[in-house]
């Protein structure tokens, strides 16, 4: 791991001479005017942060570190079908391809730190297995704090500079760790409670797979297509930005992603895949294996007039058909391509576009990452619903923490924007 420091080393000094332009040279340029209706329609289309890692077209799509999807799954290292996390997590911390032998690197250091404290076992052992998965992982998260070098670091005489050492150290351990967290809960939430070991020859992926409790490869590269397509959303989603507002006050990884997680547990973030999963099995329930397009139509209708959302639908961003949702379309299509419950989400797709238009209200009427990610699970056998959040949990760390290990290595202050009351708000607009 002493390469990748110093690669990062290399690439921060640069990236901060940029920043420093930015803040000195450039700090009165204006780059967009704000309307009213942009700060009471939850900031929408407004630029507010710098991130690194990724960026969301909405006529593209996501790029990591400037790769589509389809690239990184041609470029990164691979293992089965789909590249290892591995691969991902070095790409987006240096915006590098890694070699084979970094992506082991990875993997070796990854391993090491896959064990969990006592202390966060028996917590977790110890939650009723009525709490929400997504409540427990939270805790789970949370309870690794007492291990932070940031917060060790930080109460010694550490300089600004060198946040980011103890932030990458801390990441590291988050990711490395969560797996099993999410294991534990799925394994007392809903089986035998017994939670294999992580296996310390194995990926990433392979390993979390194994602890879930699968023997099955192709489930393994279904991990691995997941969490890389889910590790990071640009910096605006709610996860990623309350991870990042939070580490903004200095709080280490593990306070700041706990309250990402809590973000990621509402319905229309991160829970619109459990959301999704149960609305398309009541829709099977509905029209059947086999239904019609006018079937699922006037079941899309009646939702609708109900006054619910179609999950798995629109996006606060993206104005076309997610890639991330495509490159799932495609992964059922060479896996599973006799599996009903896949074939009716590929269906859904065909028709739920064009009642949603014919709706006319949301901006964008296409199927975003949700809407297939259940189904998947479901067909290779996991089929708690309420337990999908934890996955998308899982993988999200990875950018949540690297965006953080970037944030301190950039040196970005307490984020606090003004507010107004809506009286003072008003009286301005009377002004204008
Ligand atoms: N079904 C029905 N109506 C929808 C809709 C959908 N899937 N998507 C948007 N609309 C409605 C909105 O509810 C809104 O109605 P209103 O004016 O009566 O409040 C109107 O269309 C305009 O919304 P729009 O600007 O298009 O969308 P927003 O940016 O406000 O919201 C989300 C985006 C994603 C929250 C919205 O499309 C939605 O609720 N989708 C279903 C839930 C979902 O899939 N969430 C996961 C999103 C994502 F992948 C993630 O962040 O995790």
């Amino acid at each position: 791991i002493t390469e990748l420091h110093s690669i990062l080393e290399h690439k921060i000094a640069s990236r901060l001479e940029q920043v420093h332009r930015l803040k000195y040279t450039y700090g009165s340029v204006k780059i967009e005017d704000i309307k009213i209706e942009q700060i009471v329609k939850g900031m929408r289309g407004m630029t507010t942060q710098l991130t690194e890692t990724s960026m969301l077209d909405p006529e593209y799509g996501i790029r990591f570190r400037g790769l589509s999807i389809e690239e990184c799954q041609s470029k990164l290292p691979k293992k089965y079908t789909q590249p290892y996390v591995e691969a991902m997590i070095w790409l987006l911390l240096t915006g590098e391809i890694p070699s084979e032998s970094q992506v082991e690197t990875m993997r070796k250091e990854l391993a090491s730190r896959s064990f969990l404290p006592m202390h966060t076992e028996e917590m977790l052992n110890s939650m009723p297995t009525s709490l929400h998965p997504m409540s427990q992982l939270s805790m789970g998260v949370l309870s690794l704090g007492h291990r932070s070098q940031f917060d060790k670091l930080y109460n010694s005489s550490i300089k600004k500079k060198a946040y980011w050492k103890p932030m990458l150290d801390d990441g590291l351990d988050l990711i490395a760790k969560i797996p099993k967290i999410a294991a534990i809960i799925y394994r007392n939430t809903y089986k035998d409670r017994i939670v294999r070991k992580p296996d310390s020859s194995a990926d990433l992926a392979e390993s979390f797979g194994r602890m879930l409790g699968w023997d099955d490869k192709n489930f393994y590269d279904l991990l691995k297509l997941y969490i890389n397509i889910h590790c990071d959303h640009e910096a605006g989603n709610v996860s990623a930005h309350t991870t990042h507002v939070v580490g903004s006050a200095l709080c280490d990884i593990f306070k700041s992603y706990s309250a990402g997680l809590n973000g990621l547990a509402g319905p229309l973030h991160g829970l619109a895949n459990q959301e999704c999963l149960g609305w398309l099995l009541n829709l099977k329930e509905n029209v059947g294996d086999y239904p019609t397009d006018q079937a699922i139509a006037d079941y899309v209708k009646k939702t609708l007039s109900s006054g619910n959302v179609i999950p798995g639908y629109g996006h606060a961003v993206l104005r076309i058909p997610d890639p991330r949702f495509i490159a799932q379309l495609k992964f059922a299509g060479q896996m599973l391509p006799n599996n009903a419950l896949c074939n009716l989400v590929a269906q859904c797709y065909k028709v739920i576009p064009q009642v949603l238009k014919e709706q006319g209200k949301a901006k964008n009427p296409f199927p975003n990452v949700d809407a297939h990610s259940g189904a998947l699970m479901y067909s290779f056998g996991l089929v708690e619903n309420d337990f999908y959040t934890v996955l998308f949990g899982v993988s999200r760390a990875i950018g949540c923490s690297v965006n953080l290990v970037w944030d301190r290595a950039l040196m970005f202050p307490l984020e606090r924007p003004d507010g107004l009351t809506i009286t003072t708000m008003s009286e301005v607009c009377k002004k204008k």
